[in-house]
């Protein structure tokens, strides 16, 4: 093809079929076919070779501007399909911000968390900081240092989980209770000491009420003067505190721990109401927690002066008072990762939260 007036043809069959296409797919067959390597214009460029130089002259910028032409043509069909693509979109996919949003799902806090969060909380505001320490631990500051004597029953493996023994024969235990976390605050830190150890202890035990885990917050006072009376106050406050409510009545009983003389065992008085448990009312006893005045063997132990420095100490079992307090009948549940139980007795972390920090 020598004519340029056939170019024109061409060229405006071309524009009218790419105007005529409704997608990309379409407008991309139409480009192959005109500008594509075998397409028709690429084709009458091929035939440039064979023309002559005249021809050449007149043909090769009709040509060269035809392809510009069909290209920018192309790529503006190219646009205009897509910006209308987009229209339709936003017409059919219109998102409506009226619609009630999907629930997430929410995780819980455990309520062992949650009583040991409120622990803190309550023993933080009279003025206790907490203390952790490790779950694994040696003889010395489980056993000896707290003046359990040899061969006393929590030494014996059916009581305690010891580990394999290391080169020099010595075997390091699970710790039993957190009491460890206290002598070590004593041997390390100047007296007064006010703090609390919460954490996981271990026993062997397995039935409805024992898991060979547990948790349990201890505290420890450690001053000069410090008596009884201390002791009894500010386990009356936290009696208050945790059971929310100011009627609550506690009895102590005498015990024997060797880490504390003397010993006691506090009750609360309770009643119960259908499945719950009412605290202050009612002729029924319930044993909350375990506290005495440290031994003045224990603070001899830990390097201090006992004719100066006195102490009071408790103890208590968080599953326990979990089970209590929010009324989970089974301890083997606590465990037991089911999450229709969390989702049950669990605490949302948005109002534990607040809780902590004294917003609301
Ligand atoms: C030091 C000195 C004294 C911690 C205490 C108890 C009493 C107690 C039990 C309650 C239920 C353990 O979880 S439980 O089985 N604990 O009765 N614990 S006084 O006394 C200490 C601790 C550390 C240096």
């Amino acid at each position: 093809m020598t004519d340029t007036a056939n170019l024109d043809t061409l060229e405006s069959d071309v524009l009218e079929q790419i105007g005529a296409t409704t997608d990309e797919a379409g407008l991309d067959a139409v480009r192959v076919a005109a500008i594509g390597k075998k397409g028709s214009v690429s084709l009458l460029m091929r035939g440039l070779g064979k023309m002559t130089p005249k021809e050449r002259q007149v043909m090769g910028p009709a040509l060269n501007g035809l392809k510009t032409r069909l290209g920018d043509a192309i790529t503006a069909r190219k646009e205009a399909l897509e910006s209308a693509a987009l229209d339709a979109a936003l017409v059919s996919e219109r998102v409506d911000v009226s619609l009630p949003v999907r629930p997430t799902p929410t995780g819980s806090l455990h309520p062992i968390t949650q009583v040991m969060e409120e622990l803190a909380v309550i023993f933080a505001d009279m003025g206790f900081a907490v203390a952790e320490g490790t779950d694994v631990e040696d003889d010395f500051h489980n056993f000896t240092a707290l003046n359990f004597p040899e061969g006393h029953p929590a030494r014996d493996t059916q009581d305690t989980f010891f580990m394999k023994p290391d080169a020099d024969g010595n075997r390091k235990v699970l710790r039993t209770h957190t009491s460890p976390v206290q002598i070590r605050t004593m041997m390390s830190e100047e007296p007064p000491i006010r703090i609390i150890a919460p954490g996981r202890v271990y026993r062997c035990d397995w039935d409805q009420t024992h898991t060979p885990m547990f948790h349990q917050v201890e505290g420890l006072v450690i001053d000069k003067e410090t008596h009884m009376g201390h002791l009894k106050g500010t386990l009356l406050d936290f009696l208050a505190a945790f059971f929310e409510t100011d009627k609550v009545e506690a009895r102590f009983r005498p015990h024997h721990f060797p880490f504390t003389e003397p010993s006691a065992e506090m009750d609360v008085r309770y009643e119960r109401v259908g499945q719950a448990v009412k605290v202050g009312s009612g002729t029924e006893w319930m044993e909350i927690l375990g506290c005495g005045m440290v031994h003045p063997n224990v603070i001899r132990n830990c390097g201090l002066d006992p004719d100066v420095y006195q102490g009071f100490a408790f103890g208590m079992g968080v599953d326990r008072l979990a089970m209590l307090k929010y009324g989970a009948p089974d301890l083997r549940d606590f465990f037991n990762s089911d999450k229709r139980w969390l989702a049950h007795y669990g605490f949302s972390p948005l109002l534990q939260a607040n809780m902590a920090t004294g917003l609301s």
